[in-house]
């Protein structure tokens, strides 16, 4: 197996364990992911990370050397499988974090991507190089680049091919931060950051933000009345404005 799950904390950890070949995505790997996901949607999990074995990628992208000799058919249900994989972790109960800990190119961006936050390490590099081979994104890369750093910032990565170093993609939003150190380490901290919140507040508050960049703002408002008063029926709200009350901290319990 070359998707590796396992338990860090109160953290699911995804681990593409494909070294050798930058832990490039083949469409195996890929059905093994989307398996990956399922298992830990059943977990009592707070975070998922993902991040790559070794130190110099976190994903090469999809398998370039299987890309070739497909017929059209094949070739569209390959976007769509990855597509459909990287939605699954897009949709996950609770919120994942890319632990980018070397190369993120084509595919392997798409992936980050399709995570809640990233987080980048300072030998990173991402970029969606398709075009260099003929090609362009398949797995998202066009939708969702632009959502995350605007429309000229995405035309000019996907039409040049450039990688960005950390700090500049932190600079226009593609990275949530630079990290040092031990990476998991690192991600775990960030994670504690959100973890011991109401796990159904923090999928009303994606849910939320998600909508934002696809509706009209009148809509967008609606979707967020619509959430914000579910939030309020449930118990961790209760708990929550009962605990500010009572100066104490709260006990959320994910209902
Ligand atoms: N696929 C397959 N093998 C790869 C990939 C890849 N994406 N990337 C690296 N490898 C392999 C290399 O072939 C090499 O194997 P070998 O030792 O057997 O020759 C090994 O990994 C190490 O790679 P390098 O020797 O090239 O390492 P370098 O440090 O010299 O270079 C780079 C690192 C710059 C990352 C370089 O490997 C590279 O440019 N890789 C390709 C990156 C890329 O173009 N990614 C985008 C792929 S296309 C895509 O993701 C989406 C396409 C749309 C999908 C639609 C589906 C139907």
């Amino acid at each position: 197996m070359v998707v590796e799950l396992s338990r860090r904390d109160e953290a699911a950890l995804i681990t593409l364990n494909r070294p050798e070949a930058l832990n490039a995505l083949s469409f195996s790997i890929l059905d093994e992911l989307g398996a990956a996901l399922d298992e830990v949607a059943t977990t009592d999990a707070r975070t998922l990370m993902i991040t790559g074995a070794g130190n110099k990628a976190f994903c090469a992208g999809a398998d370039i050397k299987e890309l070739r000799n497909r017929d059209l058919l094949s070739q569209k249900r390959g976007a769509e499988k990855g597509q459909a994989v990287f939605s699954k972790l897009s949709m996950l109960p609770m919120p994942s974090v890319a632990v980018i800990n070397g190369y993120a190119f084509g595919g392997g961006l798409e992936l980050a991507m399709a995570c809640t936050f990233r987080l980048a390490t300072t030998n990173a590099r991402l970029g969606l190089p398709e075009i260099k081979l003929g090609l362009i994104p398949g797995y998202g890369g066009t939708q969702r680049l632009p959502r995350l750093v605007g429309e000229a910032r995405a035309l000019e990565m996907i039409m040049t091919g450039r990688a960005v170093k950390p700090d500049e993609a932190e600079r226009i939003g593609l990275i949530n931060r630079i990290i040092d150190g031990d990476p998991i380490e690192q991600a775990l901290a960030f994670a504690r950051e959100f973890n011991a919140y109401s796990l159904p507040a923090l999928g009303f508050a994606r849910a939320a933000v998600t909508r934002a960049l696809d509706i009209s703002l009148e809509e967008g408002l609606r979707v967020e009345s619509e959430l914000s008063t579910l939030a309020f029926r449930m118990k961790d709200a209760e708990e929550g404005m009962a605990a500010f009350e009572e100066k104490r901290k709260p006990r959320f319990a994910d209902e």
